[in-house]
């Protein structure tokens, strides 16, 4: 029989697990683990850096300085982390969490599944867990329970434009402490564009000299007409070093999130041809851009402005480890090349049929450069027109076509559509006690709503699917505070569609763990969105 005791004790265990992204199995027990001085955590070798960085995650608010241990003191109350090969079966990012009042347990088949059960642990403590100093009041109170938990999609990403504003490293850091929080694996930087180059280039050093820097900025939005322009006349820019990128490659690696580097080519590039005026198609020496839209400005198609890339991404190659080398390819007008007698000359000896051919030719040039070197090429939708790059994975963000079109032709998709990703959109339907923003509307709730897998897709197709991610393009985020303004709570509900199952999702109950969870984003400065609509 369940007594009145025991059921209060199952709903209160109950309202406090409110992690997001909400976990596939959550079964709570009765009671609650303590966490106290005298608590040890105890590892194998390969869970060793996990019990550190949990241990390091516990002692700026309680205080204490958990033991890290290989094996558990007799009457100890421990926190075992292990990785157990008998759960292979939850994959490469699953994970068991079990929580007693005598004991916590989690076990993984690999490294990242015991990461993001402590992840989990995080979150069922209270909200002051995140506070930076000690906090003398707190109960360090870990609800009983069981969690078995795995990701639902393997490419769970934030994507942030550093180019139109560039952001300083620690809050790329943050971001990649944020992303790491809400289970996502995947931070794409785009570092390249019209307004600014943002990676040093050893062997093109005018790229950060000249391409990283812009005189001033445009104000509000584009008007159609150029001459209503009006500017801020403050200089603008910034650059990551090759020691930055290092840095920051091995802060996201320790969180098991993958950087990827975004080169846009052809278009997107004035930055690229102010510094290096011979990639244009004119002779003209161009400053960097300090408007936003469709720049017609591109790279010229030749051989040496090939090997100017290639080059680039050598570099890129040598500083960001992971698979996926993004370059850009959106965007791309073709009213120079119509103009050019260089750019007619390659079509009519490659044998093209017409421009967006002669871009395909260019892409196909940088995949088999990427292939050869064991990396993968991604880019934007428009890479599909003129036909698709042998190895390219589509970033469909003009809508879900691309991602359909692409993964009918056997090629891995990652979905990106503005429908449901932007977050440089408005999330609020009375824009005039919002920030301005570029346009658009993406509530809350329409980014929960979102189904990565389009429905046409039969389920072979849908393999390719590896995922989604949501972008922030910062034209209008000139800064990190709008940026977490614009990405949350719109990330946290995106994590949850790309970890949870789609039956275990609901809305209201995401919107009850939102409450609770928007406390710890308080305490982790976090300048979110309020929730209204
Ligand atoms: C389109 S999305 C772009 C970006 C802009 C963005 C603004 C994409 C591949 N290209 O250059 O920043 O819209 O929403």
């Amino acid at each position: 029989m369940i007594t009145l005791s025991t059921l209060l004790l199952v709903l209160a265990a109950d309202s406090a697990i409110s992690v997001i992204p909400r976990p596939v199995h959550v079964t709570p027990g009765p009671g609650a683990f303590v966490v106290t001085g005298t608590t040890v955590i105890v590892t194998d070798r390969a869970t060793r850096p996990l019990g550190e960085l949990l241990g390091d995650y516990l002692f700026p608010a309680t205080g204490l300085r958990l033991a890290v241990r290989a094996a558990a003191p007799a009457g100890a109350r421990v926190i075992t982390l292990r990785l157990d090969p008998a759960l292979t079966g939850l994959g490469a990012e699953g994970y068991r969490l079990d929580v007693t009042p005598g004991r916590i347990t989690i076990r993984a088949p690999q490294p990242a599944g015991a990461f993001y059960a402590v992840q989990t642990l995080r979150q069922l403590l209270p909200a002051a867990i995140f506070r930076q100093a000690r906090v003398p009041t707190a109960v360090w109170t870990i609800p009983a329970v069981s969690i078995e938990d795995f990701p639902r999609f393997r490419w769970r990403g934030i994507h942030l434009d550093v180019a139109r504003h560039f952001m300083p490293k620690e809050f790329v850091k943050k971001l990649v402490d944020l992303a790491a929080l809400h289970k996502l694996n995947r931070v794409h930087l785009h570092l390249t564009d019209d307004q600014g180059w943002r990676i040093e280039i050893r062997q093109y050093p005018r790229l950060t000299q000249v391409g990283a820097w812009r005189r001033q900025t445009i104000i509000g939005h584009s008007d159609r007409d150029s001459t209503k322009w009006r500017f801020d006349g403050q200089p603008h820019g910034g650059f990551y070093t090759q020691d930055d990128i290092a840095e920051l490659v091995a802060y996201a690696q320790a969180r098991f999130v993958t950087l990827v580097p975004e080169i846009e080519m052809p278009g997107h590039s004035q930055a690229a041809i102010a510094s290096y005026p011979e990639l244009g198609n004119k002779p003209d020496t161009l400053p960097v851009w300090t408007a936003w839209g469709v720049d017609e400005n591109i790279l010229n198609p030749s051989d040496a402005t090939i090997r100017f890339e290639q080059n680039v991404l050598t570099e890129v190659m040598a500083l960001f480890p992971g698979r996926w080398i993004h370059i850009g390819g959106d965007e791309a007008p073709k009213t120079q090349w119509k103009a050019s007698p260089l750019a007619q000359a390659r079509i009519r000896e490659l044998g093209l049929k017409d421009e967006d051919e002669l871009q395909s030719y260019f892409t196909r040039r940088m995949d088999e450069f990427l292939t050869a070197h064991g990396r993968s090429l991604v880019g934007w939708d428009e890479i599909l027109e003129g036909g698709l790059a042998p190895n390219a994975v589509v970033m469909s963000w003009r809508g879900i076509d691309g991602g359909i079109a692409a993964a009918r032709a056997g090629h891995d998709v990652v979905m990106t559509p503005g429908s449901h990703t932007y977050f440089d959109y408005y999330q609020s339907a009375d824009t005039t006690t919002e920030p301005l923003a570029i346009g658009g509307f993406l509530p809350l709730d329409t980014v929960y709503a979102y189904e990565p897998v389009p429905a046409a897709l039969t389920p072979d197709e849908a393999r390719h699917v590896l995922g989604a991610q949501g972008q922030l393009w910062t034209e209008y985020i000139p800064d990190p505070k709008r940026a977490e303004y614009m990405a949350f709570p719109r990330a946290c509900a995106l994590a949850e569609v790309l970890w949870t199952p789609r039956e275990a999702k609901s809305y209201p109950d995401f919107l009850a763990r939102l409450a609770t969870h928007l406390a710890r984003l308080a305490v982790l400065d976090v300048n979110y969105h309020p929730l209204k609509n």
